[in-house]
Order: C-alpha cells, then sequence, then structure tokens
C-alpha cells in the first residue's frame, strides 16, 4: 500500500505554507532567542492546537526577510513535488516581514513559485507540479486586515493565475467567522473561491455561521452536530480532511476512531485528503493516503479513485487544465 501511495500522483489541497517549511532549514536560521526546541522535537507527541501553535510562533519569529520566505517556499515545492504531488494548492497568510508588506510577502511565494516552475520545465520533469496559492486570512487578527488580504487575493487573482482562494484559519479558540463575513462575500462577489476551517474545536453556532455562508469547501468540519453533518449531506459543501492532524490536535487514539472519515468515505461524500502541515504533523500526502486506506480497509482500486477525487473539487480556473491532469492521473493510476 505505502508504494502504491507514493506511486499515485495526488492532488493536496490543504497545505499551510509555514507548516511544511523543512524544520532543519528554519532551525538554522532562527536568530538567538527564538526558542527552536520545539521545531527539532523529532517525534512529537504533543501536537496538541496549543503545542502546534507554539510550532508556528517559533517558525513565525525566524522567517523574518524575503530571502528566508524564498529559499522555505521553494524547498516546499520540492517536497511535494518529491512526494509525487501534481496539483498544490498551497495556502499562506499575508504578513510584514523586515523588508517587505504583506504583498511583498505574497509577491516573493509567487515568484518562487514561477521560478520553480521555469526549473521543472528545464527539468524536463516527468510529473511536472502545478501549484497554486490560497491567501488565508487570520481569524485571531482584525476585520480590517482580513478585509485587506481579501481585497489583495482578488487583485492578484486578476493578474495570475496562481491565485485561486481565499483561506479562513489560524488558532480556532479565536475570533468568530461571522466578524469576517464581509470580507469574505468580498471576494466570493469577485469570483475568488472560498475555503473555511470549521468545527476544528467544538463551536455549534460558529459553524452555522460558516454552513450559512456556504463557503466552496471546507476544512476539517470535525465537531459536526448531527443536524449539521445532516445538513451537509442534503447538500455537501467538499471537506479537507487532514487524518493525521486531525488525530493529534483531537487526541485520538487512532484514526478508526476520526469522526466523519468512514461514515463520509461511505457516503461517497466530496472529500480530499491532506496533510494540513506536513512537517509540524511529520507526515506527506502520500503517507496520509496511506493511513486512510489502511484504517479504512480501501482496495488499490479505492485508493487510486480517492487520489483522484479531489480534482472535482479543485479552485483551478482553467478547465482544461483540469481534465488534463485528471486524464495524467487516470493513467498513473493504470500503471501504478
Ligand atoms: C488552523 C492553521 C492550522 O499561513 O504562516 N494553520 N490554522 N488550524 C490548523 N490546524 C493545525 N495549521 C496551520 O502558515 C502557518 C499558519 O497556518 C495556520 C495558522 O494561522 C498558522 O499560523 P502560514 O504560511
Amino acid at each position: 500500500m505505502a508504494a502504491l501511495c507514493r506511486a499515485l500522483p495526488k492532488a493536496e489541497l490543504h497545505a499551510h505554507l509555514h507548516g511544511c517549511v523543512r524544520l532543519p532549514t528554519v532551525a538554522s536560521l532562527a536568530p538567538r532567542g527564538v526558542d527552536v526546541r520545539c521545531l527539532l522535537a523529532p517525534h512529537a507527541a504533543d501536537r496538541s492546537l496549543a503545542s502546534c501553535f507554539a510550532v508556528f510562533a517559533a517558525i513565525h519569529a525566524t522567517v523574518t526577510t524575503l530571502a528566508a520566505l524564498r529559499r522555505l517556499a521553494l524547498e516546499v515545492l520540492e517536497d511535494f513535488a518529491a512526494d509525487g504531488v501534481a496539483y498544490l494548492e498551497l495556502r499562506s497568510t499575508p504578513r510584514a516581514l523586515q523588508d517587505a508588506d504583506a504583498a511583498g510577502y505574497i509577491a516573493c511565494v509567487l515568484r518562487a513559485f514561477a521560478d520553480f516552475e521555469a526549473a521543472q520545465l528545464a527539468a524536463r520533469a516527468r510529473l511536472p507540479l502545478t501549484p497554486r496559492l490560497i491567501l488565508s486570512v487570520d481569524r485571531s487578527a482584525s476585520a480590517r486586515e482580513a478585509e485587506e488580504t481579501a481585497r489583495l487575493a482578488v487583485r492578484l487573482a486578476g493578474e495570475t493565475a496562481y491565485v485561486v482562494g481565499l483561506d479562513f484559519s489560524g488558532n480556532p479558540t479565536r475570533g468568530r467567522f461571522a466578524e469576517f463575513t464581509r470580507a469574505f462575500e468580498e471576494a466570493r462577489r469577485a469570483g475568488l473561491r472560498t475555503t473555511v476551517h470549521t468545527a476544528e474545536v467544538e463551536d455549534a453556532a460558529d459553524t452555522d455561521a460558516i454552513l450559512a455562508f456556504r463557503p466552496d469547501r471546507l476544512g476539517h468540519a470535525l465537531t459536526l452536530t448531527p443536524t449539521q453533518l445532516a445538513r451537509l449531506r442534503a447538500a455537501p459543501i467538499p471537506i479537507e480532511l487532514c487524518p493525521t492532524s486531525n488525530k493529534k490536535t483531537l487526541g485520538l487514539a487512532n484514526l478508526t476512531c476520526h469522526p466523519t472519515l468512514r461514515t463520509l468515505l461511505e457516503d461517497d461524500y466530496p472529500i480530499s485528503i491532506s496533510t494540513d502541515d506536513s512537517t509540524v504533523f511529520q507526515t506527506t500526502s502520500s503517507r496520509e493516503l496511506q493511513l486512510v486506506a489502511e484504517a479504512c480497509g480501501l482496495s488499490a482500486e479505492a485508493v487510486a479513485a480517492l487520489a483522484l477525487k479531489p480534482m472535482d473539487h479543485v479552485f483551478e480556473r482553467d478547465a482544461q487544465r483540469v481534465e488534463s491532469l485528471k486524464a495524467h492521473f487516470r493513467r498513473a493510476a493504470a500503471e501504478a
């Protein structure tokens, strides 16, 4: 199963840039005073939400220049490509660096995407990775910052095919979606796709507000009430599941205890399997696929179908490109 999951082309739809950076690179860049111990704990058992957010704070305290951001972004693309990811929607929260404002930060990530694609072309990569970017709104920041991020995303989506959507993420114990709806409505009116972290912790009122907005996709959607789940079954919104992340942040003994994985799979509900933060959770897209296959006893055909499934709800705007990627997925699955 491990070899099959590695061989299949994969679409990774839920990956936060700074959660996927190579931690040894971050540790080597860390200035004095930044505690890098939490970055290098090799088998960190504690990946509760609090511990994850301590890691993000240490990474953000280290990645403070465009040069560091560029290096880390290129490494993240290389790592996903090496794992056989053929289509990647990476997401990141624009923020000011020592030598750039939030717009400069995103411009640097987009330059890294373009340079990475040029290098793939020059190397005639057999399985090139198509990178796309989703801008994230941090729920612990202000509504004004959210509106600035939404406007930046809309402007860039008009200028480049790389920018495809707007995400709502950040520490789920802070902020409420209702405070940020305006920014998301603005983005939607301008034609941008939206994905919202939902029910990562118990908060039925926040989940109701998100479901009322009906984003194009939901992240996690773990602690749904029976009524919310029934509502989604009646009118599905694709869900981005991140098995290892979900297991760790919910403190589950194993994946068979996952609150929705098995039932969504059995219903043929539109889902994608993602890493969330590949290095924070010490995983890869292939490994997440394998863990699901093993926990749910999937056949080789079912795993290939699961790897292809996210291609039905990608934010890519070029329909022809999506079709040619799907054809490529099917060809590779037949050979795997
Ligand atoms: C919610 C998360 C997250 O944006 O600086 N992030 N938000 N739940 C999660 N589950 C574990 N994992 C990552 O990448 C890091 C940021 O992504 C969000 C947090 O806001 C985190 O600070 P960027 O590239």
